[in-house]
């Protein structure tokens, strides 16, 4: 059967890979890349695209019955340091466009619908360490909140009508192509820019915050392979914690001056990320994952310290 995917916030940071990961998998025309923005150049000219609102039921229920998906991706969202800066509207964004996306799957039988959480469902009562998939889980961010409520409804709608929802808790993704967007991670981003441009950055995360991360060539393949995988093989239903590499900004440094040994990292101290970096884990315990599907990251710190510095030489 040919899939038809639709991906709504197609052109946030993730979004705008998972688009082109999924269009060379399934065929551009069987990918719609749908957002409230104008598409990037890739995406706007490689397949189908359209302006959708997912707090708009009205539109989103046209998108539904015009493609009658197979499989739908929903990642528009507020982050967490954007959404501390605009709670209702984090709120009414990351909860009522869930619901909206799992009320017209069931309406139209989507087979498989994907939504992201974030390890930003964990708080300061959360283990540190090794975070397990199963713990204490008192986010202290409208992001975490909605993100840990999310995963509620997605086990809800799996259990009680049968929806084929599946989740994964992002740590931080580390990206080259699309900028990020009001994240307290994007530090692991911009950092690189700024390393090539001034051979100096100033962290807003002081320099032992060790957060967990991963590239996004990982997180695009572990989407597509959870996507993929078996549903009688998948034992969550909430959101599987899902890990790449934890670093801090000091460590980060240290790889970065390998290839520019005249790199300079400062800090700027008071920065409200810093409050929000405090409450999560440093490493997830991701072992569902690897048991449930086989989850392995290929990128590590220097792998990805290496491919990132490279990419962005090319793209100035
Ligand atoms: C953020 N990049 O910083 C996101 C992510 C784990 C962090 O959810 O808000």
């Amino acid at each position: 059967m040919t899939e038809r995917i639709v991906v709504l916030g197609s052109n946030g940071q993730i979004g705008t890979e998972l688009v082109t990961a999924l269009r060379r998998s399934y065929g551009e025309n069987n990918v719609v890349a749908c957002d409230i923005r104008r598409p990037d150049y890739d995406i706007k000219n490689a397949g189908p695209f359209e302006f959708v609102n997912v707090l708009e039921k009205d539109t989103l229920n046209t998108i539904f019955k015009k493609y009658k998906p197979t499989q739908v991706y929903l990642l528009a969202a507020l982050l967490s340091a954007t959404g501390e800066q605009n709670p209702k509207l984090a709120w009414d964004l990351n909860m009522n466009g869930l619901l909206n996306i799992l009320d017209l799957a069931l309406v139209y039988k989507t087979a498989k619908v994907y939504w992201p959480s974030s390890i930003a469902v964990f708080g300061p009562g959360s283990p540190k360490e090794h975070t397990p998939q199963f713990c204490v889980m008192d986010p202290n961010t409208v992001y975490g909140i909605s993100k840990l409520a999310g995963e509620r409804w997605c086990e809800y709608y799996h259990q009680k009508y049968g929806l084929d929802v599946r989740s994964i808790r992002y740590p931080g993704i580390i990206s080259w192509k699309a900028a990020p967007g009001g994240g307290t991670t994007d530090y692991a981003i911009h950092i690189f820019h700024e390393a090539l441009k001034k051979q100096s950055y100033s962290s807003f995360l002081s320099a032992d915050t060790e957060l967990p991360m991963m590239y996004m060539d990982d997180a695009v393949r572990g989407t597509i392979e959870l996507m993929d995988a078996e549903s009688s093989k998948l034992n969550i239903r909430s959101s599987y914690n899902f890990a790449g590499v934890s670093f801090t900004p000091e460590v980060l440094a240290a790889e970065i001056k390998k290839h520019i040994p005249d790199f300079k990292l400062s800090y700027t101290e008071h920065d409200p990320r810093q409050n929000i970096a405090n409450g999560w884990p440093k490493s997830i315990d991701d072992s569902y994952a690897v048991n449930d599907w086989a989850w392995k990251p290929k990128f590590d710190l220097a792998t990805m310290t290496a491919d990132m510095l490279e990419n962005l030489k090319n793209t100035k």
